[in-house]
């Protein structure tokens, strides 16, 4: 009797909890809905990020800077003035406050092949915070870790206004800005487009034209940009603005070749999907593919968020065009997409419906709703039609303003969302969050043993052997290794963000556990940037204790 009352009070519960994590799946089509994950990963709170996150970079194995605007946050620069950047310590949760003189809404930001963070554009000054305008500050961050370094800002560093623009770490070590606009708008116009790029290091003073972004218009905000792999004298990337793409030279400065329009929704601001280059290997001869997804087709609080990705092959440019899929059966807009350790691409955070941009009426009135709070993983290896899982639910709403990046240890940090025009803690439905999120991917729940890697920070050239050695208890151990630039997230964008596999040769068993290996590094600088870039060695595909920073030159 009793035994039965309390299994159908778990019953109960368990329904109940089941029905609670379907019911925020508004809009899915369950013929195409994705199967739950056997493995689905958690999410664990386990920081206050002090300012709304709303850009994030991860500057050495233990810090990420993150970066707001300037808004009514609750803690201060040494100078009094309200914080708009911090450095966090991955393994304490603690930040130091860096100090910050010109706004940087909705910025940008890219390493140079030194290791040196560069960070762009902005927006107007804030009089009663005592800001200046940030809409031409060229910011620079050397990473430490000894808490000792900060950011030195030049507000007149670029040669024009940028709120918006796509920054990008190109193969010679430098970085290119592109596009924005002059001016803070909730949609991009003619009038105060700016359809230039430029470079740091600069090579002129005046920026270079760049038509593209006029013939995209309105949907032209943060293009997606991608550097294509290729030979080392090759200037290629890949850039993708409203419906369109291009391969556009860099030294030629001119359109290579025009791609086929991807079919669905315009992708950019305020309509904003995400993009990823997929993982490249080797032994595919780093063949490109890049996938697109989510976004929404209107500028409308209540239009439901599109439910495709775009999937496109590079490897020959004549052929080359989009296979349409379902995103998982999950409509999503604002979704981020982060390369995992294993070379699988998580998608998260993101609304079911509206589009990116602040409440209005005080807060009574969303712009975006439906929090989606499901993530889903893709595997680009499986077959169409069965690439995408389901995970964990976490239960705090990301919407506009959130962020998402892998981490050394294999987890993704989380954080982030603030859909009010400033920092709003209390009436309205979604408020200014500072809860950080990490969330464990589905393979630190195989309770494979982890690899170690028994050295500190690596110099290596391209094309080089790394000799590696790792620690592990496990008797048959299959390693695999890949090289990961993290880049610079921001707005659904997840600038420079690269995974490269790279071979592994002549792994020895050293006995009592250790291992010792060859890794090679890619060719060149168009498989992954120079600088900063983190080594996993994984074992059947777990990746280890803790990625190691790669200086590659
Ligand atoms: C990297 O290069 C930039 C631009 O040339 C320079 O300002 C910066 O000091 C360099 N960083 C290092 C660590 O040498
Ligand atoms: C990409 O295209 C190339 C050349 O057309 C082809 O050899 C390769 O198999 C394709 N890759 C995938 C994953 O479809
Ligand atoms: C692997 O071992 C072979 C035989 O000892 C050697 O010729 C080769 O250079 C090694 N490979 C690397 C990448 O060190
Ligand atoms: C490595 O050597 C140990 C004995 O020293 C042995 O137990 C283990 O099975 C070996 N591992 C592999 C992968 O061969
Ligand atoms: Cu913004």
């Amino acid at each position: 009797m009793k035994l039965s009352i309390i299994s159908a009070l778990f019953t109960l519960a368990f329904v109940l909890l089941s029905n609670e994590s379907d019911a925020q799946l508004t809009n899915v089509k369950k013929s195409v809905l994705a199967p739950l994950n056997k493995n689905p990963g958690s999410f664990k709170v386990v920081g206050n990020s002090g300012i709304a996150a709303m850009h994030i970079v991860v500057t050495s194995p233990t810090k990420i800077v993150i970066i707001d605007k300037v808004e009514k946050n609750p803690i201060k620069q040494k100078d009094g003035r309200v914080a708009v950047s911090v450095e966090y310590d991955i393994p304490t949760n603690k930040k130091r406050v860096l100090n910050l003189n010109t706004n940087t809404f909705c910025s940008a930001g890219a390493f140079l092949g030194n290791g040196t963070l560069v960070h762009t554009g902005g927006a107007e000054a804030i009089a009663k915070d005592k800001f200046d305008e940030g809409f031409e500050s060229l910011r620079i961050f050397e990473p430490c870790d000894d808490g000792s370094c900060d950011w030195f800002e030049n507000p007149k560093g670029l040669t024009s206004k940028r709120w918006y623009p796509t920054m990008t770490t190109l193969s010679d070590g430098r970085v290119l800005i592109l596009g924005g606009s002059k001016k803070p708008l909730g949609k991009s116009t003619e009038k105060d487009n700016n359809p230039t790029v430029e470079f740091f290091p600069s090579e002129s003073p005046q920026p270079e034209p760049f038509p593209f972004l006029k013939e995209t218009l309105p949907f032209n905000l943060y293009p997606a940009v991608h550097v294509l792999p290729g030979p080392a004298d090759q200037k290629f990337l890949f850039v993708f603005s409203n419906t369109d793409s291009i391969v556009w030279d860099w030294g030629k400065k001119s359109i290579v070749k025009r791609l086929p329009r991807l079919p669905g929704p315009p992708r950019l601001y305020p309509l904003s999907g995400t993009s990823v280059m997929l993982p490249l290997r080797p032994e595919e001869n780093y063949a490109a593919q890049i996938l697109m997804c989510g976004g929404v087709a209107k500028h409308d609080a209540n239009e439901p968020a599109d439910d495709s990705c775009g999937r496109i092959n590079l490897s020959n440019l004549e052929t080359a065009d989009w296979e349409v899929e379902n995103f998982g059966g999950i409509r999503r807009n604002m979704p981020d997409a982060v390369i995992l350790a294993d070379g699988k691409t998580l998608f998260l955070n993101g609304a079911g419906k509206g589009f990116s941009g602040y409440n209005s009426d005080k807060g009574k009135k969303q712009a975006a709703e439906d929090p989606v709070l499901t993530p889903v993983l893709y595997d680009h290896r499986a077959p169409k039609g069965k690439r995408f899982t389901r995970l964990a639910n976490s239960k705090i709403p990301r919407l506009y303003h959130s962020v998402a990046t892998l981490i050394p240890d294999g987890r993704v940090f989380v954080a982030g969302s603030n859909p009010n025009s400033d920092v709003r803690t209390s009436n309205t439905k979604y408020v200014t969050e500072y809860r950080v999120e990490m969330y464990s991917p589905p393979y630190l729940q195989l309770g494979f043993k982890r690899p170690t890697i028994n050295k500190g920070a690596i110099e290596v050239n391209y094309n080089k052997a790394v000799p590696v050695t790792v620690s592990i208890s496990d008797p048959n151990a299959v390693f695999s290794a890949a090289l990961v630039h993290y880049g610079f997230v921001t707005h659904s964008v997840h600038m420079s963000q690269r995974y490269v596999v790279c071979s592994v040769q002549n792994v020895t068993n050293l006995s009592n556990g250790f291992y010792s290996m060859n890794v090679i590094m890619p060719p060149n600088g168009n498989m992954i940037v120079p600088g900063r870039n983190y080594l996993y060695i994984n074992n059947k595909n777990v990746p280890g204790t803790t990625a190691v920073e790669v200086m590659l030159s």
